[in-house]
């Protein structure tokens, strides 16, 4: 008898958008096979836990039913594409946003194999098994590419993608109320491993622009570079960012331009002020109203303080909105008609659930925790499980502070491969052991620089101690609203380190 293996299945969702319809068929599903909660990812994805092999088939096909695959979700290929979410950017966002399904539509793998696989297509001459790979994968060929590569576009003055995490960050430009083209960044990264010093977070270099027609060419080569030129002997090292380091920006300038047969026009001005999102109503010019909703890690599902997941699911049958999901694990129910804003507000309010997240402290709202255990075979200790927990224990700290609305960014990963982004957290913690987390410190506050190690492989007790000390020293010290990242480089905490 076969042991009943369990899965994780990742939906591959551009821009992280799905309609009311899809959101109760992905709600079905989790009901039906999966471990009864969805989770939205930091890469705007959905993932479901807990999918019996035997429900593998039957799964996927309830996933194509929703017009959904999880095609490139996980793999040596460019992954989930995401972009800001946030609607009430005004009509700019409206034209930026639909470029990251092209972008996804444009990268993905071209081989009908997971159509043949798990929706039982008659098996054609396109299966990647032989010699004419190279002819229908015409970007990944026979090997695809040396490791996992992303993309993801921001607007300006929101980093709520985190760009510089990206492989290609892509940084769009407005002029004139138009989309003018996106900056490039290149080469960036967060994972590193415990012990090997060769391997390193690297954020994305800005090298350039480019015009609205030249950016699918423009990731197109990029990704082709990696694949021709990264390392494929170590895993470890095999990141577009390796290669970046190992051939030198100039090289890699030479050649895109000389694939694309064009030079990369100049950076344009631009400034990031954060990368958190915008929660509560905020209404666009067409007179639709777009709710920030914050979730705990992105996980949707009844527990006993409240039943979100009834709660979305009975919004989305009665068609009241979209659902966005954003790189923070959040969720923007967008488009709602100003009639049925109170039908929302009180169905979230029936099932517990505040839609407003003003009640939260500025810590809470501003933290980011990736899977870790149970699922995730990488984890060394908990994050999604257990920050809550600890962020209670520091609004502690912070009311006798005083400092309970700063928006203080806090992210915990349950180990350095940094799925939570915790190298870009102001306060980073990243798992070592059970119960023991290496203390990062310093990252900015709009994501434009990694924080350092301060303190390694502290408990629980050590890690409320020296926040305590921290934030008493910002409460005294900080200028105006300093953020809590700027305020530990400025007061010399990492000098010592
Ligand atoms: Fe991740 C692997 C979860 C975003 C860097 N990541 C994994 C795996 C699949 C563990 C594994 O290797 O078996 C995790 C599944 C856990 C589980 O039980 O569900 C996992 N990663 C996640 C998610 C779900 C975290 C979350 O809490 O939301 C995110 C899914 C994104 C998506 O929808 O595609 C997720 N992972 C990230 C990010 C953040 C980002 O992309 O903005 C990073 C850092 C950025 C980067 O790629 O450099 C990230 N994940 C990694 C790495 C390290 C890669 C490296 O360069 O060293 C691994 C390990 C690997 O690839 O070998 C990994
Ligand atoms: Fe797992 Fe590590 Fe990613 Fe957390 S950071 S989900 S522990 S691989």
């Amino acid at each position: 008898l076969e042991p009943a293996y369990s899965f994780m299945i990742r939906l591959r969702v551009a821009g992280g958008d799905l309609s009311a319809d899809q959101w109760v068929k992905l709600d079905d599903i989790s009901n039906r096979y999966g471990n009864g909660t969805s989770r939205i990812t930091t890469r705007q994805a959905l993932q479901f836990h807990g999918i019996i092999k035997f429900d593998m088939k039957n799964t996927i096909q309830a996933m194509d039913a929703a017009l959904l695959d999880s095609i490139a979700g996980c793999g040596d290929v460019n992954r989930n594409v995401m972009c800001a979410p946030d609607p009430t950017l005004s009509n700019f966002h409206a034209e930026v946003f639909p470029w990251a399904q092209k972008i996804s539509d444009h990268l993905l793998p071209r081989s009908r194999a997971y159509h043949e696989i798990w929706l039982d297509e008659a098996e054609g001459k396109t299966l990647v098994a032989g010699g004419e790979a190279e002819a229908i994968e015409p970007l990944y060929g026979k090997h695809y590419l040396p490791r996992k590569f992303k993309i993801a576009i921001a607007i300006p003055p929101f980093n709520d993608m985190d760009i510089y995490a990206n492989d290609i960050g892509l940084i769009a430009i407005e002029e004139n109320g138009k989309l003018a083209g996106f900056n490039v960044a290149v080469g960036g990264g967060l994972g590193f491993t415990f012990g090997r010093n060769d391997t390193y977070a690297r954020l994305a270099s800005t090298i350039g622009f480019c015009t609205p027609e030249q950016v699918l060419d423009v990731c197109f080569h990029t990704v082709a570079i990696q694949r021709d030129y990264g390392n494929r002997q170590d895993r470890k090292l095999s990141r577009f960012k390796y290669t970046l380091d190992q051939y030198g920006l100039d090289w890699f300038k030479q050649e895109l331009n000389a694939r694309l047969g064009l030079a990369l026009g100049k950076v344009r001005a631009f400034e990031f002020a954060t990368t958190g999102d915008r929660f509560g109503w905020h209404s666009t010019t067409d007179g639709l109203w777009h709710l920030g909703l914050r979730l705990e890690y992105g996980r949707v599902l009844d527990n006993d303080t409240h039943r979100l997941k009834s709660a979305l699911r009975r919004i989305a049958e009665q068609n009241l909105c979209g659902f966005r999901m954003t790189g923070n694990q959040n969720l923007i129910l967008t488009g709602v008609h100003e009639d049925d804003i109170d039908t929302v507000e009180n169905t979230l309010q029936a099932h517990g659930y505040a839609a407003d997240a003003s009640h939260l402290s500025g810590l809470r709202r501003n933290s980011i925790a990736c899977v870790a255990l149970n699922t995730c075979p990488q984890a060394m200790a908990e994050a999604e499980r257990y920050l809550p927990e600890l962020i209670s224990k520091l609004e502690v700290s912070l009311d006798k502070h005083g400092l309970r609305d700063a928006d203080i960014k806090i992210r915990m990963t349950g180990c350095p491969n940094g799925c939570g982004r915790s190298v870009l957290g102001e306060i980073g913690l990243i798992g070592k052991s059970p119960g023991r987390y290496n203390l990062y410190l310093g990252a900015s506050s709009n994501g434009d620089r990694l924080n350092t190690l301060y303190h390694e492989n502290l408990d629980e007790a050590a890690i409320l101690s020296t926040l305590d000390r921290l934030f008493a020293d910002f409460a005294a010290q900080r200028i105006d609203s300093e953020p809590f990242g700027d305020f530990v480089v400025r007061q010399g905490y990492l000098h010592f380190v």
